[in-house]
Parts: structure tokens; sequence; C-alpha cells
């Protein structure tokens, strides 16, 4: 698990964040816990990501880390007013964000809760029109989603999709995943938006940067996991990209480790050798 999460507390979250930061990545950084059931809950991951947040400023740190928020943390989740105290919740964390100077992700969960997270991220906008949405390719619906949202200062994360969904929805062959995520990166950089690349495919990275090559190297970025392909996170740094760093922290890192572990065998591998040496 440490491989993957910075690790239990705000102080190894801020560690791992001035790590990344030194040699020239940066970072969005996540709050772990999702699908919250109590709105205490929801208000201590708000709480959670304020003292984040004025610890990185503490720290001098807010120049190069933003946070990632799931909203189903925050209060989506809830059976009584989810999306309204989400919305509320979410509202706090970016007001904080723009005190400190930096921006905040909406990350995307299932897909019920698409249209509920895309209309809260436009009531966000108006206010903070710097709020990152993300997009997920394996989804039949996000092409148009990417048409939507590519205008002048919208942050757009595209990613393939972690959930597991019916075909209804969503494609579920990994090459039609893969094609969807191609045809999305091309509204994206053909737009008038930031496009965040967030993939480790090798293939799906040389198609967005060969895509982005009209653009200047500030108006996009790349975008990885923490402890996944660091060695390759360096070399794309050092080619003069911006290239970022989700940086998962906190105790509750089941859900978030079990899709790592779903979505590449060689993870599991990993894991399972980690666990081997240490015993
Ligand atoms: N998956 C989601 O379903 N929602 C997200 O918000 C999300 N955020 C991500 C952020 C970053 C920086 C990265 C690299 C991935 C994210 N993912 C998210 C996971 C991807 O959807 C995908 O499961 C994972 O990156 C493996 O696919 P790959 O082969 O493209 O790397």
């Amino acid at each position: 698990v440490e491989r993957f999460v910075a690790g239990a507390d705000v102080s190894s979250a801020i560690r791992a964040t001035a790590e990344v930061l030194g040699d020239g990545r940066l970072v969005t950084l996540d709050h772990l816990g999702e699908d919250t059931f109590e709105e205490s809950q929801a208000n201590a991951t708000v709480e959670a990501y304020l003292t984040l947040l004025s610890r990185l400023e503490a720290f001098g740190l807010t120049e190069g880390a933003e946070v990632s928020v799931k909203l189903s943390a925050v209060g989506q989740s809830l059976a009584i007013d989810g999306e309204k105290i989400a919305l509320e919740n979410a509202r706090r964390i970016c007001a904080a964000a723009a005190v400190v100077g930096t921006t905040v992700t909406l990350d995307m969960e299932d897909h019920t809760t698409t249209d509920s997270t895309l209309g809260i991220l436009r009531e966000l906008r108006v206010d903070f029109p710097w709020v990152g949405a993300v997009l997920q390719a394996y989804l039949k619906r996000t092409e148009q989603d990417c048409r939507d949202l590519a205008y002048s200062g919208s942050r757009v994360r595209l990613c393939k999709g972690a959930y597991q969904e019916p075909a209804s929805v969503a494609y579920q062959d990994k090459h039609d995943v893969d094609l969807s995520y191609v045809r999305c990166l091309k509204v994206l950089m053909e737009g008038q938006g930031y496009p965040m690349v967030a993939s480790h495919d090798p293939r799906l990275i040389a198609i967005a940067a060969d895509l982005a090559s009209a653009r200047s190297k500030d108006t996009y970025e790349f975008q990885m996991l923490y402890g996944i392909r660091p060695e390759e996170q360096r070399r794309i740094a050092a080619e003069g990209n911006r290239m970022r760093v989700y940086v998962p922290y906190g105790d509750e890192w089941y859900g978030y480790f079990m899709r790592r572990l779903a979505e590449r065998p060689a993870n599991v591998a990993f894991f399972v050798r980690s666990l081997l040496t240490k015993s």
C-alpha cells in the first residue's frame, strides 16, 4: 500500500508533496475516502482538506500542488440533500484553495454520479472558474462531454475510468476504450480548454504529445498516479512538460487500492512480492 499511498496523515502528504515537487513534477493531493453516509464524516473530510490547504501554504507548496476531491466523500451520497451538501462542502474547499492560491479538481466516480458531478462543477465554476473536471473515456457519453467542456479556461482531466460499469453506458473492450480516449483527446486538444492527460499508457501519451505539438507546453499537462511509472514521470517532466502526480493520503485506502490492483496485474504482483519480502 505504501507504494501507492503517501501515508496516513497530513505530514506524510506534505513530505511526499515536497519530494515530488523537488524534481520538477507537480502534485494533486487526494484525501482518501469515498461514499460517505454520515454528514459528520463529510464535514470531517472538508476539515481535512482545509488543514491540508493551510499546511501547503505554510510550507510554500501551493504553487505546484493542488487538491483532488471526491464529491461522494463530502456528501454527494447522502440520502437527504446529498447534492446540496456536496455543493456547499465543495464550495468551502474551493474558497480555501482560492485563499492560498491553488486549484481543485473534482474526481469522477461511477456513472450514476456523472450528471450530478458535472452539475456541481458548473455551479462551482461560476465563482471558481479554475475548478477542474474529470471525464472518463470508457463512458460512451464522454466524447460529447469533452465538446461541452472544451472552452477557454476549462481544466479537464481525461482518464480511461476506473469503475466497473455496465455495457449500456461504457465500452467494455480495452481497445474501444483506447479509441474513445483518442477521440476525446482530439476534441480537447483542438479546443480552447486546458487538457490534463491522465494515463500511464505509453501509446496514449505519445498520441497526446503528438496532438499537442501545436500547443505551447503550458496549455496542457500530463498526470500519473503516485508510485506508478515514477521514472517515466521524471522523464516527461525533464523534457519540459508539465507532469502532475496524483498523491493520495489518509487511512481509507481500501477502495483506491483495490481499483489499482484491478486495473493492472503488475500491481498485484508487486503487492504480493512486497508482502512476501516484508514478513
Ligand atoms: N479514474 C476515475 O474513474 N476517476 C478519476 O477521477 C480518476 N482520476 C485519475 C487521476 C490520475 C492522475 C490518473 C493517472 C488516473 C485517474 N483515474 C481516475 C484512473 C484511470 O481512470 C485509470 O483507471 C488508470 O489510470 C489506469 O489506466 P491507464 O492505463 O490509462 O493508466
